[in-house]
């Protein structure tokens, strides 16, 4: 078993579990997780979790012994097949997070990325060191680094292919917060129950405006806000939400 998708207090848990190989992607598994990844809509969770299993990596990236003398059609449908499977993860009407229990390079780092959150344990290394291979990121790190941390600070990490630990990440923004306590797993938890406690429409609607704004110009972004905005404010949600203020009691959401 390479992976493991299972619901834990109201989350979906993806683990990753290769731990002989640190947990790296081959193409399998990759075909593997975008079929599990389309389960997860009807799981009836409110947010997903992605981890390595074992106490090493979260993932070493994709499968270098695998990558080795393959024709150029089967390396690009490869890479478009891991950006689609990432995508998936993004696209999700739910947020996500990424528990990164320790290396995380290349393909592991891209995935993380493709996360609505990163969290680190004290002792994760992250990079991009595709560079080092004589290749460059091909699962959307060009794409979604500079836009989380800003092109100066991706392009350092893309060109050197250096190794950050988790102090530096978190300094520069690529992950949310570092995991000091001893049950990381429990944190992360507690981490995607904060930020999903709230109606799920209205979080879904607040993540789209974020991200589509990232590719419009402000004008445009802010028109796209105006429009979201104004979904959210025609679900019971926020009829729910303004009644529960007035009447100064607590909302009770029904994420409609
Ligand atoms: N792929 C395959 N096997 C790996 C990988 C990997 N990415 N990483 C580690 N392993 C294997 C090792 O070969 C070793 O296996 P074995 O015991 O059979 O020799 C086992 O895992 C343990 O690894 P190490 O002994 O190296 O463990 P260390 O603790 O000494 O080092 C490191 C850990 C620093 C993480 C080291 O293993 C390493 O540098 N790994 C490679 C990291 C890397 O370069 N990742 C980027 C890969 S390229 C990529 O992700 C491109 C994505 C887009 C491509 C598009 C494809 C179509």
């Amino acid at each position: 078993m390479t992976l493991d998708l299972r619901t834990r207090e109201g989350v979906a848990v993806l683990t990753i579990d290769r731990r002989d190989a640190l947990n790296a992607l081959n193409f399998d598994l990759i075909a593997e997780m975008s079929r599990l990844l389309d389960t997860v809509p009807g799981m009836g969770v409110r947010g997903l979790l992605v981890t390595g299993a074992g106490d090493k990596a979260f993932c070493a990236g994709a499968d270098i012994k695998e990558l080795m003398g393959r024709d150029l059609m089967a390396q690009k449908r490869g890479a478009e097949a891991g950006q689609r499977a990432f995508a998936k993860i993004a696209d999700l009407e739910i947020p996500s997070v990424a528990l990164i229990n320790g290396y995380a390079f290349g393909g592991g780092l891209e995935m993380a990325l493709a996360c609505t959150f990163r969290l680190a344990v004290p002792t994760a290394k992250m990079g991009l060191p595709e560079i080092k291979l004589g290749l460059i990121p091909g699962y959307g790190g060009t794409q979604r680094l500079p836009r989380l941390i800003g092109e100066g600070r991706a392009l350092e990490m893309i060109l050197t292919g250096r190794t950050m630990d988790a102090v530096e990440a978190e300094r520069i923004g690529l992950v949310n917060r570092i995991l000091v306590g001893d049950d990381p797993m429990a944190e992360a938890l507690a981490f995607l129950g904060e930020s999903t406690r709230h109606g799920l429409p209205a979080l879904a609607m607040a993540r789209q405006a974020v991200t589509r704004a990232l590719d419009l110009p402000v004008h445009e972004g802010l028109k796209v806000e105006a429009d979201l905005s104004t979904l959210a404010y025609r679900t019971e949600d926020a009829a729910e939400g303004l009644a529960a203020f007035v009447e100064k009691r607590k909302p009770t959401f029904k994420d409609r």
